[in-house]
């Protein structure tokens, strides 16, 4: 199996991995991963079943921006040949999908090409006229094509004109090796009894990280100094919340903790988890809240509703509503049953609806039809 993903932190990267590792370690394949960088959980986990090639760029003035995309095709179609590769993977339409295409054409191959639509790639690279048409053909040329939500799956149909039927959810998972409620420690909460209030993302607009602050803001209002918010990532946004927050004088209560490798257990050692995204095909960062047992409280945006049931398993929210937000913080908080009873529906919504197991077992399914 050969893997084609982005390295940077992200939640396309992580799954990305996470499928490779499950088909090396527990499905016994071989795994090529493939891209400028080693997806950054891969580290030092090769293995003669799990490798990493690296696509070389060659420098050269007369382009400004070098063809990644044929580099990796060609460089993928030496791979194949040489590896005896019988699937592409490719996490996101573009480029991805159409370097598989172009790689396994170059190696004269029989070789099947899935490709997982993860969010961006469609609604916001794909959707622009500049690339739609080849969106399109990368979706209807994959043998096939999964997305990582219904939500995402329904609207690259309806807004790339793709055949319907064609795009098969497969939801997103995460590995409860690295989440999960044993995880918490005292030290990682500063040994403090306030409520931790928790964002993690890149920080970038789409994430509306004021909105983070506002809402914070609000809560701070109502409970005071029993609640403190721990921002983690770094990113476009920050030095603009940074401000926000000196400007709403609560800077003793809001800490920046930067890009830490340590999420599962920081998730675990806080106690409500904020994610008021304008946009999110599935939200990655909810489940892994969840896999914590920390109720999550989230736009009604996307996948986002796929994942989270409204006052079941965590809170949903409209987009730009902040009051709803921070009463829906401050009620579960306030009432040590309630938050009880979304928590664990939360632990179960992520150890069975998003179950591992299941979930790579849907994958080695479509790798094999
Ligand atoms: O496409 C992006 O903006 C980044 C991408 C990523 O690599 O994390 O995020 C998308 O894919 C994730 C993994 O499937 C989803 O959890 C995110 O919701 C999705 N982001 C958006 O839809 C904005």
């Amino acid at each position: 199996i050969a893997i084609l993903c982005y390295h940077r932190i992200g939640g396309s990267g992580i799954v990305a991995y996470e499928i490779g590792r499950a088909m090396a370690e527990d499905k016994g394949h071989t795994v090529h991963f493939m891209g400028l960088e080693p997806p950054f959980r891969l580290k030092d986990q090769y293995s003669d079943r799990m490798r990493f090639h690296k696509v070389h760029m060659k420098e050269y003035p007369v382009f400004d921006y070098q063809p990644y995309a044929l580099a990796l095709a060609s460089q993928l179609s030496v791979l194949i040949k040489r590896h005896n590769i019988h699937v592409i993977h490719s996490h996101y339409a573009m480029p991805h999908a159409i370097s598989a295409f172009l790689g396994r054409d170059i190696s004269g191959k029989c070789v099947k090409c899935v490709t997982t639509l993860h969010g961006t790639d469609i609604t916001v690279v794909g959707a622009h006229p500049s690339m739609m048409d080849i969106t399109c053909y990368a979706i209807e040329k994959s043998d096939s094509v999964t997305a990582v939500s219904r939500s995402l799956a329904l609207e690259s149909e309806t807004k790339m004109c793709v055949t319907k039927g064609r795009i098969k959810t497969i939801y997103n998972f995460i590995n409860p090796r690295f989440f999960n409620p044993q995880l918490r420690s005292d030290t990682l909460r500063g040994n403090t009894d306030k409520f931790i209030l928790m964002h993690i993302s890149n920080l970038r607009p789409v994430k509306r990280p004021l909105d983070v602050i506002r809402i914070f803001h609000k809560v701070h209002q109502v409970m005071g100094d029993k609640v403190a918010l721990h921002i983690v990532g770094e990113g476009p946004m920050q030095f603009e919340m940074m401000k926000m927050v000196e400007d709403l004088g609560i800077e003793k209560d809001v800490l920046f903790l930067g890009v830490r490798s340590d999420i599962g257990a920081l998730i675990a050692s806080s106690d409500l988890f904020l994610l008021p995204s304008e946009q999110e095909s599935f939200g990655l960062a909810a489940l892994e809240a969840m896999a914590c047992g920390i109720p999550v409280i989230a736009t009604r945006v996307g996948g986002l509703p796929e994942v989270i049931d409204d006052e079941e398993s965590g809170f949903l929210f409209s987009l730009d509503n902040i009051e709803e937000a921070a009463e829906k913080a401050i009620r579960v908080l306030n009432d040590t049953e309630f938050y009880n009873s979304i928590r664990n529906k939360a632990l179960d919504t992520a150890l069975n609806k998003f179950n591992m197991d299941k979930i790579v077992q849907q994958y080695e399914d479509v790798y094999t039809h």
